[in-house]
């Protein structure tokens, strides 16, 4: 049993006290794939076309991303282990072609995804969640639908057509803090991971 004194507060005024602290000791934290400007500028292109038919908020040039792993509220104290994913995650470079959009109508989201998924994507989604989870923390159980949000709140699904595929050459992944705003979601990358170069230098690509 938990005995409490006058100095340290009536049981009421701790567990606000405890609440407002869980808040501030916590942060939203995700593994995601950030592009290149180029990418980027090509998927708000994307974003600002699909706009037209489905309506909606465009998203931030610099804050598209497509996330790999959603941890929710963290513990400000198991952060810096996770600024450092173990050497063996051993995940190679791939390059991923974006060719579909779509409306999920109950969250509002237009988003672009791959048709086909990468292996490598698929494989580093699931050695980062099985690295994640063996510290404690848990993650959604929802099947990975790697996705790009182009817009939110969008009302309608008229989407328009791929002009052509949106090629990412991806090489690293980043770790991501997210802050709410009044205007939305702002992001903060906190740590970079490369990823494994296919053409290492001086390899003999022969
Ligand atoms: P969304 O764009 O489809 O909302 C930051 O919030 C990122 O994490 C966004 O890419 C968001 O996806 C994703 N995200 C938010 N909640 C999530 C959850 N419960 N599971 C997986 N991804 C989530």
């Amino acid at each position: 049993m938990t005995s409490m004194s006058a100095e340290n507060g009536t049981a009421l005024e701790l567990v606000g006290r405890a609440a407002l602290d869980g808040d501030a000791d916590r942060e939203r934290l995700f593994f995601a794939l950030w592009p290149a400007r180029q990418t980027a500028m090509a998927l708000h292109a994307l974003a600002c076309r699909q706009a037209v038919g489905a309506g909606g908020r465009v998203t931030r040039m610099d804050s598209i991303h497509l996330t790999v792993a959603f941890l929710g509220d963290v513990p400000v104290g198991r952060i810096e282990a996770l600024r450092s994913p173990p050497a063996d995650l051993d995940a190679p470079a791939f390059t991923m072609a974006l060719d579909q959009v779509g409306h999920w109508v109950r969250n509002g989201i237009v988003w672009a995804g791959p048709s086909k998924v990468p292996e490598a994507l698929a494989a580093l989604h699931t050695r980062l969640s099985d690295w994640v989870q063996s510290q404690g923390i848990a993650l959604d159980t929802r099947p990975f639908r790697p996705h790009v949000t182009l817009l939110r709140k969008a009302a309608r699904g008229e989407l328009a057509e791929f002009r052509a595929p949106i090629e990412w050459q991806v090489t690293e992944y980043v770790l991501v803090r997210s802050g709410r705003r009044a205007d939305g979601s702002r992001y903060e990358t906190i740590a970079r991971f490369p990823l494994r170069s296919l053409n290492p230098a001086g390899a003999d690509p022969s």
